[in-house]
């Protein structure tokens, strides 16, 4: 069965990073190659990354190890501000689509989101899923850690222990939208600009309160 309709989806934040057992996060790479199926891949354009998802098998519960997992470097503290998918999923008889799942977030696990396209769509079968959502209207909008990478599992909601997989991303793209934020040592330097520019600024007041002169005075008679 083959149906085609505006995606369907709800948005859950996931606080069970510690119950996962996640596994120590791979080493930066633009996707991590050892989990990274032939198929997909991931390239920047404009403030954000485009994903081709084509291929991903949707297999077991979240964090079990079979999963796909890749671990995408986006920069240190980078904000996920947003998400748009157009995606071909299908799910094999007796797994359904709503049980499509994935997770994104930080390395550590923390604050994850999980993303369903089909959160509905009770029903085996193949079916097309678009949409996009902006992640800091849903309060959903998260930073990645200094290591600067994004996680993403591809998971089962539900597993049925279809073999040789529940599901599959048969094809199509996800687009994250990302802006960089500025490293600590920035923030410092913004604040000793801030505080000189503070300064210089009551030392001006200062300077024209002692002339007897000064903008109000100039306002008043101008
Ligand atoms: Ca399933």
């Amino acid at each position: 069965m083959t149906c085609t309709h505006k995606a369907d989806f709800k948005w859950l934040i996931a606080a069970l990073g510690l119950a996962w057992g996640l596994s120590a996060p791979a080493q930066a790479a633009t996707p991590a190659s050892a989990q990274t199926p032939p198929t997909s891949s991931a390239a920047f354009a404009g403030n954000g990354l485009v994903l081709d998802v084509s291929g991903i098998d949707s297999k077991d519960a979240l964090g079990t190890p079979f999963n796909t997992v890749l671990n995408l470097q986006v920069g240190a503290n980078a904000l996920i501000n947003s998400l748009s998918w157009d995606l071909q999923l299908q799910a094999f008889d007796p797994s359904w689509l709503s049980h499509i799942k994935l997770s994104l977030g930080p390395s550590s696990g923390a604050g994850l989101v999980a993303f369903t396209p089909g959160i509905n769509d009770e029903y085996s079968g193949s079916a097309h899923y678009s949409g996009s959502a902006n992640l800091v209207d849903y309060g959903l909008a998260f930073q990645v850690g200094e290591d600067g990478l994004l996680r993403l599992e591809f998971f089962e909601g539900v597993d049925n222990g279809v073999e040789p997989t529940d599901g599959k991303w048969l094809s199509g793209t996800l687009s994250l939208g990302i802006s960089p934020v500025p490293e600590p040592s920035s923030y410092g330097l913004m604040a000793l600009g801030l505080m000189a520019l503070l300064g210089a600024r009551g030392i001006a007041r200062r300077q024209a309160k002692g002339g007897g002169g000064g903008n109000a005075g100039r306002e008043k008679t101008a």
